[in-house]
């Protein structure tokens, strides 16, 4: 914790439990059995444990979406959005106080869709700011509608106006200037648990888009059309080269295959939130109570 404010770092074994006291509990979970958002849920709950964060030093804020209740799944500190606000809330969090771990949840239409203005200008500024994308393909909450990602694996022909060509989240990401972007798959939540806790070390804005099958509503990309297309980010891949990221990408499209991994990680020295205004001096003591007495 860099912030006088907010308590210093426990450096005691956290245990797992530790994410489930005061979140809903798992009886009273309302996603449909079987949705791949409870691989993300494991996967960060493993992540965080094993980086021993506590929940008081983490900000979960969820969308809006089926994917955006994960936030009330997990103990910590949390805020529920509105559809496509989750980086935006993100990012101003992490301004007013750098010390907190900050973790935005959020669907796939959720980012590329209504928010991908904010996904794209928080790509450039690049606050140290996880974005954990539960990809579908559909649009969960709202019953099924075509998302931007909706169509992944189609053959080209069935492409037309009401069913463009689906979105390319790392591509988009990359492009944009994220320094840090990697694919998970939810079938794998050991594997997206490592990504996970990449993400949440990197010093910049962490993108990490997780194959998270729509059981109910997307019938065409299930578990077993994943299992039989991912594949690991080869160990000779250079995530520090850009061009090689690129080149991995285009490969992976070339044979139809879906890489798993961190795909791209910009080397630059480690200077923690040294690209965004941060106003913590402006913030302490400042009086926010008319504020909060307005919005009443
Ligand atoms: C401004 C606004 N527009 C539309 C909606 C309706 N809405 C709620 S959830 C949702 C889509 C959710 O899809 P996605 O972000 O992919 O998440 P998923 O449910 O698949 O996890 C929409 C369009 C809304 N709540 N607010
Ligand atoms: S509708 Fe789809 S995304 Fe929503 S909980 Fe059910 S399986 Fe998950």
């Amino acid at each position: 914790m860099t912030d006088a404010t907010t308590p210093s770092r426990v450096s005691q074994k956290i245990s797992a439990k530790v994410w489930e006291e005061n979140a809903v509990p798992r009886h009273r979970i309302q996603w449909c059995p079987g949705c791949g958002d409870f691989g993300v849920l494991a996967g960060l709950k493993m992540a965080l444990t094993k980086l021993e964060v506590t929940p008081y030093e983490v900000l979960l804020i969820g969308g809006i979406g089926c994917s955006g209740q994960i936030r009330n799944y997990l103990n910590g500190n949390g805020f529920h959005g509105t559809h496509g606000g989750a980086l935006a809330y993100a990012l101003g969090a992490k301004m007013a106080n750098p010390g907190l771990t900050v973790i935005a949840l959020a669907g796939d239409g959720d980012t590329f869709a209504i928010g991908v203005e904010n996904f794209v200008h928080v790509c450039r500024r690049d606050p140290a700011v996880v974005l954990i994308i539960m990809d579908n393909g559909v649009y969960g909450l709202t019953k099924g509608q075509h998302s931007p990602t909706h169509g992944r694996g189609m053959d080209i022909r069935e492409w037309s106006e009401e069913a463009p060509p689906p979105f390319a989240p790392l591509r988009l990401a990359l492009t944009a200037g994220a320094t840090f972007v990697a694919q998970s798959f939810s079938g794998d939540p050991r594997h997206a648990a490592e990504i996970y806790a990449q993400a949440l070390q990197h010093p910049g804005f962490a993108v990490v888009n997780d194959f998270s099958p729509c059981v109910t509503y997307n019938k065409f990309n299930t578990y077993d059309w994943y299992r039989e297309r991912v594949e690991d980010v080869p160990a000779s891949h250079d995530p520090s080269d850009f061009q090689a990221a690129w080149e991995l990408l285009n490969d992976f499209d070339r044979r139809g295959r879906l890489p798993l991994g961190v795909v791209y990680r910009h080397p630059r020295p480690k200077k923690a939130h040294g690209r965004l205004p941060i106003w913590p001096e402006e913030l302490q003591g400042a009086d926010i109570r008319p504020l909060l007495q307005m919005m009443r």
